[in-house]
């Protein structure tokens, strides 16, 4: 091996590495465990239905709403998660960011890298209304499920937290 065919060869494998590691590292795609699974739910004229990362809903055979197109869906529940007798939607989604549209005073930028975030939406009349939505979660959710307006989460290392709506927003049980 020449010596330009060893340092080509050593910046092909750096670059590979770079790549693997920025991969691993949520900057380029969100993570391997969270795969999104393709479901329909529906409730009378609704159909929510997931495929790969996008999520949107259709009332009366119409388009009502989509996930945004920068904000990939992991996976979604329909649950009274408030108790007020009404479902909402719930989305285990990824933005690029740890905020919205807005941060902390503190905080000059917004991070590049994927995060794991939980978006809650009313759904009335055929609209889809943003209802609350949680900042980088601060775990790694592989699963979630609900029952009875608590939602369970599992997350990479097998931990299971139990969630619920308790005055506004999710709060640890
Ligand atoms: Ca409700």
């Amino acid at each position: 091996m020449t010596k330009k065919t060893r340092i080509i060869t050593g910046i092909a494998v750096s670059l590979v590495i770079a790549l693997c590691v920025a991969t691993y590292c949520g900057y380029i795609v969100p993570p391997l465990y969270s795969a999104p699974t393709d479901k329909i739910v529906s409730d009378g004229d609704l159909v929510i239905e997931q495929s790969g990362r996008k999520l949107t809903v259709e009332n009366e055979g119409s388009p009502v709403w989509a996930l945004p197109e920068n904000v990939l869906a992991q996976d979604f529940l329909y649950e009274d998660i408030d108790r007020d007798g009404k479902a909402e939607l719930l989305v285990l989604c990824w933005k690029r960011g740890r905020y919205g549209k807005h941060r902390p005073t503190w905080v000059e930028s917004d991070e590049i890298k994927w995060s794991q975030h939980i978006f809650i939406y009313n759904i009335a009349d055929g609209q889809v209304i943003p209802k609350w939505m949680a900042s980088d979660i601060g775990m790694h959710a592989r699963s979630w499920e609900a029952y009875k307006g608590v939602i369970t989460i599992t997350d990479t290392s097998g931990d299971v937290t139990k969630w619920g709506w308790i005055h506004w927003g999710l709060e640890k049980l």
